[in-house]
């Protein structure tokens, strides 16, 4: 059955609301619920750091006794599992909640239709399908992770107007501005993880961390390096016990490395080869099975473009300045190997817009 106006328009508040945990709920969905009472919101909630509670129990608590004949719009179907703590179909039932909207299934084996099968079989209208492609979209980490083993790819392209990350002697301070800098501390921020390649971590000793916005709640920082040649005296490793460090490495890294790194306090992935390098792909399974849903890569050149061959990148957000560093700048995206325009990957234009005196432009994967 299809939403009224204003099942779009709770549900729109509910995807808002769902928003708001992204980065800091996995390995679960960020999921947010609103109910509505006569026409009167009543209870908003979304999914709490670490995953728990799960969004329609705070919903429910706010709501208190107006549950009973509300409407609940959730983000995803509710859950139907007995986890830590037991199933929000329970919890919406026992509220006496009347109709629950929602975008789609879950994707959750343990929930998968359950969720939904169980609220009707206790009398509870439901109406599935609202908002169903905009869910997809702020959901696809957990679904990807959930579906494929890997999380999400987001790849930031902070570049001059000619795609150069750096001039030919290195200096990358800053091509872009301020707003383009604070743009890209809001995105690592709903991002479970930050991802950077080796060559990144030794040339820029970047901390990867999310300043000045207010919030304590940092990402996982990775890197993924092959043979773990990284300094040990950097940001990265100086930091590595209060902000995570996770480090993907090939089967050939050096044993004495792995254990320094270790005694740092970072978590170590072994990962497979493909040719000379290490294995994106691998990677990213390894990051999808330790729980992350969306990854934020920014750079460099080589693993962007390892990613972009291996059909890895999901979204691009590019941020564009009118800067021109010519031929001998560094290129953002590294060498892809390809010989037709029909083999190249392609990204269809969803977003653009003037951030300071930079455009903000991003992108989705066409397939
Ligand atoms: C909901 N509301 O806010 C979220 C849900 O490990 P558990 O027991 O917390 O369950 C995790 C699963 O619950 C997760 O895989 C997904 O299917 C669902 N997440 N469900 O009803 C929420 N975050
Ligand atoms: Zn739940």
């Amino acid at each position: 059955m299809a939403g009224t106006a204003d099942d779009n328009r709770y549900m729109t508040l509910a995807l808002s609301l769902g928003r708001r945990g992204q980065g800091r709920t996995w390995p679960n969905p960020a999921v947010g619920c609103v109910i509505v009472a006569e026409g009167r919101i009543v209870g908003r909630g979304w999914t709490q750091p670490g995953g728990r509670p799960h969004a329609e129990p705070v919903a429910l608590a706010q709501a208190g006794d107006r549950g009973r004949g509300a409407t609940a719009y959730v983000s995803l179907e509710p859950c139907a599992h007995h986890g830590q703590t037991p199933p929000c179909v329970e919890a919406l039932i026992g509220a006496g909640i009347a109709r629950v909207v929602a975008p789609m299934d879950d994707h959750d084996p343990r929930v998968a239709g359950q969720g939904f099968a169980i609220l009707r079989a206790a009398g509870v209208e439901v109406v599935t399908g609202v908002l169903a492609d905009q869910a997809a979209r702020d959901l696809a980490g957990f679904f990807l992770k959930t579906d494929q083993g890997r999380p999400f790819v987001t790849l930031k392209l902070a570049t001059s107007f000619d795609g150069r990350i750096a001039t030919a002697t290195g200096e990358s301070q800053w091509i872009t501005g301020p707003e383009a800098r604070r743009a890209v501390h809001a995105m690592r921020m709903r991002h479970d993880a930050v991802l950077i390649g080796a060559g990144t971590a030794r040339a820029d000793d970047p901390s990867l961390t999310v300043r000045d916005l207010g919030s304590r709640h940092q990402p996982v920082r990775v890197v993924i390096s092959r043979r773990l040649d990284l300094p040990l005296t950097g940001k990265l490793a100086h930091t590595a016990c209060e902000v995570p460090v996770w480090l993907c490495h090939g089967p050939d890294a050096d044993a004495e490395r792995i254990s320094a790194w270790r005694g740092l306090g970072a978590r170590l992935l072994p990962c497979t080869l493909s040719g000379r390098s290490l294995d994106v792909g691998s990677a990213l399974a390894a990051l999808g099975a330790a729980g992350l849903t969306r990854v934020f890569c920014e750079g460099g050149g080589t693993l962007a473009a390892s990613l972009l061959q291996a059909g890895l990148v999901d979204e691009v957000v590019g941020m564009t300045a009118g800067l021109m560093l010519g031929a001998e700048g560094r290129p953002g995206i590294g060498a892809l190997g390809l010989d037709h325009l029909a083999t190249a990957p392609r990204f269809q234009l969803r977003e653009v817009r003037p951030l300071g005196a930079d455009v903000l432009h991003v992108w989705t994967r066409t397939d």
